[in-house]
């Protein structure tokens, strides 16, 4: 790759931890920018203009264009290599993985995460503090569903580590920082587990 990658990123993101472990395993060198989203440092004006009109990071920038979206940005880094399978069934599981964690485990785990360790139970609105119930059960939900795929098998997806394995495991090795009890979870632990012995693993704050 000739184009300089550069991830736009607020290092205590699940989601942009996400693209930096893809980095890692394809062995490809990214520069970072940090930004503090508490402090709306993605929500300026400039950020708008020039990197994410969604006023969100991750965003991979490559060159001069930009991938907005955790899973695009990984997908990006990781199209030609072992993480993506060439079994074109194997291929669209993986996408289905990664589309279920967006809508059923991202939402529920992360937002409650974020909630609770950095916006703070007492700054929380009345509604957010009724939603944690409800997202609480929600991720609760994806994590059972998780477990019982996992219970004869060592990954999401075919016999080997792909982005479904990386996409998932940035916000469920932090679920229980949201107060999910992974513990309900053994098949999920012993998944996590394989992944943080994978030669290439790095932590999140590495
Ligand atoms: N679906 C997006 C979600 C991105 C997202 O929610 N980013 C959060 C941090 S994890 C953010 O930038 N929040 C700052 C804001 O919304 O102002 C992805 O997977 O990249």
């Amino acid at each position: 790759m000739t184009e300089k990658i550069i991830l736009h990123e607020d290092p205590a993101s699940g989601n942009c931890y996400k693209v930096r472990l893809t980095a890692a395993h394809v062995g490809l060198p990214i520069e970072t920018r940090a930004y503090d989203i508490m402090k709306g440092e993605t929500r300026t004006p400039e950020f708008l203009a020039n990197v994410n009109a969604n006023g969100r990071i991750p965003v991979l920038q490559v060159g001069d264009r930009f991938i907005p979206e955790s899973n695009a940005a990984c997908f990006f880094l990781a199209d030609g290599s072992t993480l993506v399978p060439s079994d074109k069934f194997d291929r669209a599981d993986m996408l289905r993985w990664m589309f279920f964690e967006q809508y059923n485990h991202e939402p529920n785990i992360a937002t409650v995460r974020f909630w609770l360790c950095f916006v703070g139970l007492e700054a929380l609105t009345g509604l957010q503090r009724e939603q944690i119930a409800v997202k609480r059960k929600a991720g609760n939900e994806a994590l059972q569903l998780m477990n019982e795929h996992l219970a004869e098998r060592e990954w999401l997806v075919g016999d080997a580590i792909t982005l479904a394995d990386i996409c998932l495991f940035a916000y469920t090795h932090v679920a229980d920082e949201a107060g999910f009890d992974l513990n309900l979870y053994p098949n999920v632990i012993a998944w996590m587990e394989r992944i943080m012995l994978h030669p290439r693993h790095i932590e999140m704050n590495a």
